[in-house]
């Protein structure tokens, strides 16, 4: 049985072979998960115990005779990354990390499945649990986003090299990931790019929270996912061999993979076995009991027979020699390659990037270009591009709208992954999912873009980015009615509002060149978290016409524009309708009410300044308008119940822009007019 150990690697050094059946057989072994996972989700009285009694097997098979991965150091660079796409089955990651040693992950962690402060919560969640790379719990997220980990993983290789990069991406997938219509733009997206290294196991159980699958579902996914250029095989996931057989077959392929794995959930369970009441309730205490004679496992709850436990903790040191072979090919890596290399994986930035953006500004200022904020993006991605190589463009077929792709950055192919610009095709949910799982696996920086109205289209990733604290840059042109003459399905409207709702998440709209170099400059220095640049179709005047090297949008807001006396009204504005606040203030102030304009670059970093900040850039002393080309909802905080807001309260309308802004309202005059209602 230790054949398919021989190939388990194919790096250089593979891990050591253990022949699991030397200290425990692999029933033994696999019920060990089955009854860890049946005996907390009782304990917690919740949870989900069918899938990780379901695919124990597999997952035994997988981390006892493949799975490259060291306990004592979860982060290891080159380790094979693992995701658990079906996130409701948690108990089998955590079953797993404490049966093969992970440190933390004690029994008394899995006592606590489930509960406040624990390693252990109902879904799993990254840099929460040490071994758990990804965040899962939506369905379809998971498997979407290990194509942007398999991605990294042939991008950082052509970078670096198979010493130091040169490993697999397993997932576990379930019927639910492969039904969520994000699985069809991910699994052709790593067909397209033949993306090898990534190997999906399928819990093929045919079992869904309304009962057996064929209520809802009679397609053939092996049918599917050989369309979309994978390797498919099926086999009795309870066969530990055929198993092995598998996967030993899919890391040979030059496809990605997919294992569909045969299984019952809830496996053991003598009444809910194969049905949908083991899913997703602890099966009880007769079942249980019923379960435990079934699978020959007499050992009392949240204990594990010594000979069962030595078998998985000598599995859980399976790859300590490749782990020190390869911590040794990096030491003896030219000095500069190391250096990159531990520079890119820990995410900092090189020192170059302030002077760069710098450079940037203080031309822009010089120049003082109209131009629209996507043209300027793509003007700051190109003086930025060489010094942050680790920058990964795309977009979602989109590159001349958008304008994402530098002059510099070559095409990622299938035959070439050397590239560092991704045409994902019309796939924004695969996109961001993608990026995701680039910024999962670290040493790339991933930005993306589409339309503004399309992030609707990347949102649940864009959530999950934010929840996983995970620098993604999502770059949104045609981020108003600015965009003209497509119309109202074109034409976000409610966009700033609904991005700006998530927590975490900086939403940057930038009013001009500088501003805009700005924000890239803070998107790329916040390391934990993602941000959205909105970028206009129109062409904009450059408001920041005197240079200054620090990055004013640093604080969210700023006094653009000051009075030219004691302020009598605040004007707020964002992105292009600040050039409409500066018309308005000089109007305001020929009239003889001294004005001052805001610029609010990003609302989100400004609500996080102290309140003396705050107060000093809102002044609610003064009669307070904002204007942004959006619906009103966020804006309360800086202009007050009695502030004014011009904006949109409706969907827009095809027409050349500068008709569009006058039938809708925004323009100087009525930013002038709300101050005098007001003053
Ligand atoms: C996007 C999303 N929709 C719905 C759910 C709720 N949910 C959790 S598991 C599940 C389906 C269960 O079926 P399957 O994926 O086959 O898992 P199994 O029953 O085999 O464990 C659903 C609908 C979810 N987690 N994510």
């Amino acid at each position: 049985m230790s054949t398919a150990a021989d190939t388990a690697s194919a790096g250089a050094d593979k891990p050591v072979s253990t022949s699991s059946s030397a200290n425990a057989d692999h029933a033994m072994m696999a019920n060990a998960i089955r009854a860890l996972a049946m005996d907390a989700v009782e304990n917690a009285k919740s949870g989900h115990p069918g899938m990780p009694m379901g695919m124990a097997d597999v997952a035994t098979v997988l981390f006892t005779r493949f799975m490259k991965f060291c306990p004592r150091d979860p982060n290891w660079a080159d380790r094979d990354r693992f995701v658990l796409s079906a996130g409701h089955g948690s108990m089998l990651i955590y079953s797993l990390l404490h049966l093969l040693g992970y440190e933390d992950m004690t029994i008394d962690q899995i006592r606590n499945f489930r509960q406040m402060g624990s390693l252990t919560p109902g879904h799993p969640e990254v840099d929460h649990t040490p071994g758990v790379e990804m965040t899962t719990g939506p369905l379809g997220q998971g498997i979407s986003t290990s194509v942007g980990m398999a991605l990294a993983e042939r991008m950082l290789n052509a970078r670096f090299g198979d010493d130091l990069v040169n490993h697999f991406t397993y997932v576990i997938a379930s019927d639910g990931d492969l039904m969520e219509g994000i699985s069809h733009e991910a699994i052709s997206l790593a067909g397209h790019l033949k993306l090898s290294r990534m190997i999906v196991l399928f819990d093929d159980n045919g079992i869904t929270i309304d009962g057996a699958l064929d209520l809802s579902e009679s397609g053939d996914q092996l049918a599917r996912f050989e369309a979309a250029g994978w390797d498919t095989t099926r086999i009795d996931g309870h066969d530990p061999d055929a198993i092995a057989a598998a996967i030993e077959h899919a890391q040979t392929t030059d496809k990605p993979s997919l294992i569909a794995c045969k299984t019952r959930i809830g496996f053991g369970a003598p009444t809910k076995e194969g049905t949908s009441g083991s899913h997703g309730a602890p099966l009880g205490a007769e079942e249980i009991e019923g379960t435990r004679k079934a699978l020959g496992w007499s050992a009392a709850p949240f204990e594990i027979p010594q000979n069962v436990l030595d078998a998985w903790r000598v599995a859980g040191l399976r790859a300590s020699k490749a782990r020190t072979a390869w911590a040794e090919r990096l030491d003896a890596a030219p000095e500069a390659q190391r250096r990159e290399f531990e520079r890119t994986m820990a995410g900092s930035l090189p020192n170059e990037l302030h002077a760069a953006v710098n450079k940037l500004k203080r031309a822009f200022s010089d120049d003082k270009p109209s131009v629209a904020t996507r043209k300027a993006s793509e003007n700051v991605l190109n003086g930025l591009a060489d010094v942050v190589p680790e920058l990964v463009g795309g977009s979602a077929d989109l590159t001349g709208s958008n304008n994402t792709r530098a002059k510099s950055q070559k095409s990622v192919t299938a035959d070439d992954f050397s590239g560092s610009y991704i045409h994902y095709g019309i796939r924004e949910h695969g996109m961001a999912a993608a990026m995701n799982g680039m910024a999962l696996h670290k040493g790339l920086i991933p930005y993306g873009g589409t339309f503004l109205v399309f992030s609707d289209y990347c949102r649940p990733s864009v959530r999950l980015s934010a929840l996983m604290e995970r620098r993604a840059i999502y770059v949104f042109s045609h981020d108003s009615i600015g965009l003209g003459e497509d119309g109202p399905t074109h034409q976000p409207v409610e966009h700033m509002a609904a991005l700006r709702a998530i927590p975490n998440l900086n939403v940057f709209r930038p009013a001009d060149a500088v501003e805009t170099a700005e924000a890239w400059e803070l998107a790329l220095k916040a390391l934990d978290r993602p941000s959205v640049i909105a970028l206009t179709r129109q062409n904009l005047p450059t408001v920041r016409t005197k240079h200054t090297d620090e990055n004013l949008s640093a604080r969210g807001g700023y006094e653009l524009s000051p009075a030219d006396g004691d302020a009598k009204a605040t004007l707020f504005a964002t992105g292009s309708e600040v050039e409409i606040a500066l018309a308005a203030q000089k109007q305001l102030q020929a009239e003889g009410v001294s004005t001052r304009v805001v610029s609010m670059p990003c609302l989100d970093l400004f609500l996080e300044q102290p309140a003396a900040y705050r107060e000093d850039i809102i002044r609610p002393n003064t009669v307070r308008v904002a204007v942004e080309a959006g619906i009103e909802q966020g804006w309360g905080r800086l202009i007050g119940d009695s502030g004014g807001f011009v904006g949109m309260t409706g969907f827009g309308a095809s027409a050349p822009y500068k008709q569009l802004y006058e039938h809708f309202g925004i323009t100087p005059d009525a930013v002038a007019q709300a101050v005098r209602e007001r003053l």
